[in-house]
C-alpha cells in the first residue's frame, strides 16, 4: 500500500494557483494549458543493480497500463546520457508497443534541470529514493536532494517517516525550492526499488520474482501518485 496523501490533489491546485498568481517574482509561469508532466528516472537500475532487460519490460508495461488514467498528462523517462541502455531498451520496446508518444517519451538530461537546461517543463519528478528517506547516497537521489535544498527533507518527513520497497510518496515542494522557482516543479515523488546489490538494505539476493513484483507495485504506486496530481 502507498502512502500518498489524500490532499495532494488539493496541493498541487494551490500550489498552481499561487505560481499564475505570482507572475512578476522570480518564479517561473506554470501555465495551465501546459500538459501534467512526470519526469522519472529508472527506478533500481544503477546503484540497485537491477536487470536492464526485465527492468524496461516493466517500465513499458507500467507505461501502457497508466497512459490512459492520467488524462492529458505525460510521462517522461529521463537519463543523463545518450548512451543510456536504459532508454535505448524503453525507446524499442516502447515502439514495439505502438505506445502514443505524445504521452509517453524519454529525455537525456539531468532531471534536476530539465526546464532550465532542456526546455522541457515538468511540474513533477520521480526519485529513486532509499528506505530511510534521507539526502546523499549517490545517484538521482542525492542531485534531487541538493537541487530542492533542506525544505525537501522537512517536507517529506511530514509525510512519511520511511518508505519499503514498492512504494511510493507523493511530496509538494515549497514555493521557495529551487526546483520550483527555476524548473517548475511542483511535487517530488519518491519512490523505492528492489534492490539487487548486496552492499545495500532489502537485498534480494538475485530473487527475479520478488524483483519484478517489486519494480511493477514501485511503478503503480508512482503513476499513482502522479494520477492523484493531475486528477
Ligand atoms: N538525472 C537523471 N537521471 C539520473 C540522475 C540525474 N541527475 N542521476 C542518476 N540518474 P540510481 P537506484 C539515473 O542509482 O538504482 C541512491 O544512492 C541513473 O543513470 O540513482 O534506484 C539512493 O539513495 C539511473 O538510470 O537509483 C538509493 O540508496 C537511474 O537514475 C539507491 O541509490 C537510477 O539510478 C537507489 O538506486
Amino acid at each position: 500500500v502507498s502512502s500518498i496523501p489524500d490532499n495532494a490533489n488539493l496541493e498541487s491546485k494551490e500550489v498552481e494557483d499561487n505560481a499564475v498568481g505570482s507572475a512578476g517574482s522570480n518564479a517561473i509561469q506554470v501555465s495551465l494549458e501546459d500538459s501534467p508532466t512526470l519526469a522519472f528516472p529508472s527506478i533500481s537500475t544503477s546503484d540497485f543493480q537491477f536487470n536492464h532487460e526485465k527492468a524496461a519490460d516493466i517500465i513499458v508495461d507500467k507505461v501502457a497500463e497508466f497512459s490512459n488514467k492520467i488524462g492529458n498528462g505525460r510521462l517522461v523517462l529521463v537519463d543523463l546520457s545518450h548512451k543510456s541502455k536504459i532508454l535505448s531498451l524503453v525507446k524499442a520496446k516502447a515502439a514495439e508497443r505502438n505506445i502514443d508518444t505524445q504521452k509517453f517519451f524519454t529525455h537525456v538530461g539531468d532531471i534536476t534541470h530539465l526546464y532550465s537546461t532542456g526546455g522541457l517543463r515538468c511540474n513533477v519528478i520521480a526519485n529513486a529514493a532509499n528506505w530511510r528517506l534521507k539526502p546523499g547516497g549517490g545517484g538521482v537521489n542525492a542531485a534531487i536532494f541538493n537541487a530542492a535544498g533542506s525544505e525537501l527533507e522537512y517536507a517529506t518527513k511530514e509525510k512519511a517517516k520511511s518508505l519499503s520497497p514498492g512504494n511510493a510518496v507523493v511530496v509538494p515542494l515549497s514555493l521557495s525550492s529551487p526546483l520550483f522557482t527555476r524548473e517548475g516543479v511542483t511535487h517530488v515523488i519518491h519512490v523505492l526499488g528492489p534492490n539487487m546489490n548486496p552492499q545495500r538494505p532489502n537485498f534480494l539476493n538475485n530473487d527475479y520474482n520478488k524483483g519484478c513484483k517489486i519494480l511493477r507495485e514501485a511503478y503503480a504506486a508512482l503513476f499513482e501518485g502522479f494520477a492523484s496530481i493531475v486528477r
